[in-house]
């Protein structure tokens, strides 16, 4: 009797921690009808062989703060493994000009802010490539506060089944991508550090007869620091237009 009160009392507390905690991480990749399980940091880790992903492993559902690290490219590790964006062994691929949705998990309804993604061409196999500190990077979607004041990563992720849609530049070349997109919380954004970024990179192959490339790119770490506009910002009191972080959109 003593005991199961214990172990309740126990299992009560570990799932508060749980819920405190509960961030999120990008689930489901899908495109024109094939879906790709994301990499899943509570489970993959205990597969042997590991599950063949097209996202790169993550450490969990955590956030990376200090924008000067390399976490802040895939959300990959500094310590233990390889270090930031270790590739994953597989990719999708995909129609320049086509869809990708991408599922969260159950994002939480404190945690405003954009959505933002950028993809960078790799020169090689994406199976073994990682940009470093490069820049490489473009942007290709982003989706901040809308006119209503409502935000991307809560409001309109939410009512939109946690699903966030961009489309592939559809004159892009073909070749092998890796995409980065985000999640940027500001809940805490009102000094640096404070904004939370939850970054997940993608391995993809572009088909298609496009032509276009950017010419100018941004570095992760690098593209954001304490100075760079919507970075430090004040969610609570600052009811006017967002800045989206980093250069414009790229459309090819
Ligand atoms: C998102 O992924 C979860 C987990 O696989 C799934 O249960 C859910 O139905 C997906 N959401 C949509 C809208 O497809
Ligand atoms: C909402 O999801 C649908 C697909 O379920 C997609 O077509 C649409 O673009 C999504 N909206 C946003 C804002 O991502
Ligand atoms: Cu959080």
């Amino acid at each position: 009797m003593f005991t199961s009160k214990l172990t309740l009392a126990a299992v009560s507390f570990l799932s508060a921690v749980a819920s405190v905690n509960a961030h999120g991480y990008v689930q489901e990749v899908v495109n024109a009808g094939t879906t790709y399980p994301g990499y899943n940091p509570n489970t993959d880790p205990y597969y042997n062989p590991p599950p063949q992903r097209i996202v790169r492993k993550i450490p969990g559902n955590g956030p990376v703060t200090d924008l000067s690290l390399i976490d802040v490219q895939c959300n990959g590790y500094t310590e233990g493994g390889t270090p930031g964006s270790a590739p994953a062994p597989t990719y999708a691929t995909v129609a320049a000009g086509s869809q990708i949705a991408l599922n969260w998990t159950t994002w939480p309804d404190t945690h405003m802010g954009p959505m933002i993604t950028y993809m960078a061409r790799a020169p090689s196999d994406i199976t073994a490539w990682s940009p470093g500190t490069d820049a490489v990077w473009f942007k290709v979607h982003e989706i901040g506060k809308d006119a209503n004041g409502l935000w991307a990563a809560t409001d309109i992720l939410t009512a939109n089944d946690s699903i966030y849609t961009f489309t592939v530049p559809a004159n892009l070349k073909a070749g092998q991508y890796l995409i980065r997109h985000e999640i940027i919380a500001l809940h805490a954004a009102y000094t640096y550090p404070g904004a939370q970024v939850y970054p997940s990179c993608i391995q993809i192959e572009v088909t298609g007869s496009g032509t276009a490339l950017p010419t100018s790119f941004v570095s992760f770490p690098g593209a954001y620091t304490a100075t760079t506009p919507g970075i430090v910002f004040d969610a609570y009191q600052n009811t006017g237009a967002y800045p989206i972080p980093g250069p414009s959109v790229w459309t090819g």
